[in-house]
């Protein structure tokens, strides 16, 4: 299996790599577990950092039921974050790079200090440094963004490019934030960080429990994204997306050719 899952792992890279879309891994192998779609995503991950990408965090998703509607998938997956992911705020982004991105309000988290395991909301929150408006580009690398737990799972939970606003410290109550998302000055989602788990904490304690299943921990310096409050926008060429989240400001986007 160990070969199988570093095959699998290589193709899920080089899907990602080209924006090239492939079919969905539960097709060929309809036995794969989720536990081997997270080795293949650790293995996916490894081979991008081998190539001189560094990790900057992890992204939770389907922390709402908006977007557990909008796949089919309803369980709360995580992924991995790299540098080249990171998108200018205010800045710009080529569809080239991507086979079908989709764009998603979110909440983002800056750790101060390390956790991991079991923590509760409070203990997590003790461990922020900040708290940003954020948008995440997600592009699934299956044909047609169709795809079972497993495959998702396998392909990074979708990750593949970040928007983080300023930085502000985590003094109030963040549980209930208005959320929307605009394309060329028109409303297309609305929400309220209450959708992401009933409060945007709960993804972040997820986060540190999920992480260190794999062995691995939220440290000083890390990024966690919540997770989407709506369903998610598909991109055209010559849109402005731009993210608003009540007390915690904007940020925005433009989707060139
Ligand atoms: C899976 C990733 C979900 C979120 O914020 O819920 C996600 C997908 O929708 O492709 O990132
Ligand atoms: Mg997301």
């Amino acid at each position: 299996m160990t070969i199988q899952i570093a095959r699998l792992a290589e193709i899920v890279d080089e899907a990602a790599r080209h924006a090239k879309a492939i079919p969905q891994l539960t097709l060929e192998l309809p036995k794969l577990t989720v536990e081997d779609g997270y080795e293949i995503q650790a293995l996916s991950v490894a081979r991008r950092v081998d190539r001189g990408e560094s990790r900057v965090g992890i992204k939770m998703g389907l922390t709402s039921r908006a977007k557990m509607q909008q796949v089919g998938v309803d369980e709360v997956v995580w992924g991995r974050l790299t540098d080249a992911m990171m998108l200018e705020e205010g800045g710009s982004l080529s569809l080239k790079r991507y086979v079908h991105p989709r764009i998603e309000p979110e909440i983002a988290f800056l750790i101060g200090s390390k956790l991991e395991g079991h923590v509760s909301g409070l203990e997590a929150m003790a461990a922020v440094d900040g708290v940003a408006p954020a948008m995440e580009v997600i592009d699934s690398r299956y044909r047609d963004f169709k795809f079972s737990l497993p495959d998702v799972v396998a392909d990074n939970s979708s990750s593949s490019g970040l928007v983080i606003g300023a930085w502000r410290p985590p003094e109030s109550d963040i549980s209930n934030l208005g959320m929307v998302l605009g394309v060329n000055g028109r409303t297309v989602q609305v929400g309220s960080s209450a959708a992401i788990l009933g409060n945007p904490v709960r993804s972040l304690v997820a986060a540190a429990r999920m992480a260190s299943q794999a062995g691995e921990s939220l440290e000083p310096g890390d990024i966690v994204m919540a997770g989407a409050a709506t369903a998610a926008h598909p991109l055209s060429a010559g849109e402005t997306i731009c993210a608003e989240v009540e007390d915690l400001g904007s940020v925005a986007i433009s989707v060139e050719g």
